[in-house]
């Protein structure tokens, strides 16, 4: 059992839209860490593969609560409205996590306690030593790597891993930052919340996790995510 230095209510909020294959292995992966006080917040936005029937499979078997949304709303509205239900909820920690177990569920427990040491923000870092990606090819991580230093250059950031969707905040970060106005989704999102978070002086670490690209189900990334991307950087700067 992890331990840390007082009770900690952990929420992770995980987007879904038609992941049916990796809920199974997601789900007991994280409750396999034995780790107190945890529970999965599923965002589900009536995916047609029956990811929502296998979400309430294990909703009976372990503290998971499900937000379903209507149709595919985005990313970013989704993690805001999983956010606001954590923080209802009384969780002191919220991480944000993908489906697809690209994010290994292996590495909550050392998030936690970087948290717990200190940081407001902890990313799930792919771009510090340690941190990798694997089963990208060559043009991905170019594309992956040119806007990221495009977008710390431009906004004056610290952090590597800008676009991370492996993230852990301490409640206080998301009651400081307005959510009602974060219209951003996908890839800006995470920027739009990194910026606001570095933005208000809190502070941000970083631990290295091996990033694995997702073997069941299809990205949902587009042109219009990286589009985004550089429109957001443009607004916030
Ligand atoms: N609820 C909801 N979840 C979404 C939506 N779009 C993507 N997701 C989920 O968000 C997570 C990340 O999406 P991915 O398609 O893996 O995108 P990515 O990780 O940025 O890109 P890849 O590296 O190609 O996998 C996954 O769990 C998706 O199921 C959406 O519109 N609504
Ligand atoms: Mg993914």
């Amino acid at each position: 059992m992890l331990s840390y230095s007082h009770m900690t209510k952990i929420a992770i909020i995980i987007p879904t839209y038609n992941e049916i294959d990796n809920i199974a292995s997601l789900t007991r992966r994280i409750f396999a860490q034995k780790i107190e006080n945890l529970m999965i917040i599923f965002v589900d936005d009536n995916s047609s593969d029956g990811t929502g029937d296998e979400i309430a499979v294990y909703s009976k078997q372990f503290p998971v609560e499900t937000i379903k949304r209507p149709g595919k709303l985005g990313i970013g509205s989704a993690y805001i409205a999983g956010f606001k239900k954590a923080l209802a909820e009384q969780n002191d920690l919220i991480f944000e996590m993908d489906a697809d177990l690209s994010h290994a569920p292996e590495d909550i427990p050392k998030m936690i306690i970087a948290a717990d040491s200190g940081a407001d923000l902890v990313i799930g870092s792919r771009k510090i030593s340690g941190g990798k990606i694997i089963g990208w090819n060559l043009r991905r991580h170019l594309m992956s790597n040119g806007a990221m230093l495009v977008a710390r250059l431009f906004l004056g950031l610290k952090t590597k891993d800008v676009t991370s969707g492996f993230r852990c905040y301490k409640k206080e970060v998301l009651e400081k930052i307005n959510l009602d106005k974060i219209k951003s989704n996908g890839y800006a999102f995470q920027e739009e919340m990194l910026f606001l978070t570095e933005k208000l002086g809190l502070k941000v670490v970083e631990v290295p996790v091996s990033f694995i690209d997702r073997k069941y189900g299809k990205s949902k990334l587009s042109g219009k995510d990286i589009l985004e991307f550089f429109k957001v950087m443009i607004k916030l700067h």
